[in-house]
């Protein structure tokens, strides 16, 4: 499957769910009035763009709709799409052009940190990077086997330590492994945390301290890694987690199995952070990096289904 019918085909339920009733709504009106836009914002707020968001994405568009003089409610779609790509873009690249580059992976328990490590060494892989993965998430045996299945998967090299460990210890080993193996990117994979538990938080920072003092001058991404399926949720830990971090970007997981898709544009909008990849399934080849007129234009796809 090419990239942009994956984007579509994971993007489908949510797609349905703010498109489809769009398209409908739409039908039902001849003129753009006060009516349409209040509908209009029902319907972004229903698809989980957040109520903020979904204001000011009326309030471009009735601003453009002035502009333009457009009168047929069918031609809103198309400045829909663009106002709401342009609401999206920008910071979308990943830094890593320092050899090495560290990418740090924090997120609470389940959201998907590891399979996206797994996912992301890959496509760093196919783009022809030296890759190492970090387990530094020692808090229970099994998420470090589960890493290094990753590794092996993905053809990164892997440095880990015992359950239990210090996990800046394995973060320092393996800045080390990878200036002495001239490894292009150390992705780190940490322990899911909760913004409430303060001995995890600290071991956040000492993990943000070593890279910082072992590699001052590598490009560091701290990416913060959301479920999807957790709607507004999603944006409020993440909210949480910039008081803490200092987060450079966000992968937004399991885009496929949700139709709140649209939190994508409230993250982007109401954090100011940029996305900067989105899971679409559990494979390997299921993680793309952001693009966000690819996004916008396979959210109002309708060819695809
Ligand atoms: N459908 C779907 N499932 C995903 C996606 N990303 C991750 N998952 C699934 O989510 C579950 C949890 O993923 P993990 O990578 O283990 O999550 P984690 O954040 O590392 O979890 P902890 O280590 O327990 O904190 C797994 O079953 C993954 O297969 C995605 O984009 N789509
Ligand atoms: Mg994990």
């Amino acid at each position: 499957m090419g990239i942009f019918k994956k984007i579509t085909a994971g993007l489908k339920k949510t797609r349905d769910s703010i498109v489809g009733t769009f398209d409908s709504m739409v039908k039902s009106f001849t003129k753009i009035d006060e009516d349409f836009f209040e509908e209009l914002e029902e319907i972004l707020i229903m698809g989980d763009v957040g109520a903020s968001t979904s204001a000011k994405i009326c309030e471009e568009l009735r601003r453009r709709v002035k502009k333009e003089g457009v009168t047929d409610p069918q031609q809103i779609r198309e400045l829909l799409q663009e106002v709401i790509a342009e609401m999206l873009e920008g910071g979308e690249g990943l830094r890593a052009s320092t050899k090495p580059s560290v990418i740090m992976v924090i997120g609470v328990n389940g959201v998907g940190k590891t399979t996206t490590i797994g996912k992301l060494a890959a496509n760093l892989k196919a783009d022809g990077k030296k890759v190492l993965l970090s387990a530094a998430d020692t808090f229970r045996a099994a998420a470090i086997d589960q890493l290094q299945i990753w590794a092996d998967r993905a053809g990164a090299d892997m440095v880990r330590h015992e359950e239990g460990s210090d996990p800046a210890a394995v973060v320092f080993d393996s800045l080390s492994a990878a200036k002495s193996r001239g490894v292009d990117v150390v992705i780190c994979d940490t322990a899911g945390r909760l913004h409430n538990k303060k001995h995890l938080m600290d071991e956040l920072s000492k993990i943000n301290r070593i890279i910082k003092r072992e590699c001052p001058d590598c490009d560091l991404e701290v990416l913060l890694v959301l479920d999807a399926t957790t709607g507004q949720n999603a944006v409020e830990q993440a909210r949480q987690f910039m008081n803490v971090a200092d987060i450079t970007g966000i992968v937004l997981t399991k885009l496929d199995g949700t139709a709140k898709g649209g939190i994508v544009i409230s993250i982007r909008e109401s954090l100011g952070l940029p996305v900067k990849y989105i899971g679409v399934g559990e494979q390997i080849d299921d993680l793309q990096p952001f693009d966000a007129r690819e996004f916008a234009r396979a959210l109002f796809d309708t060819n695809s289904d």
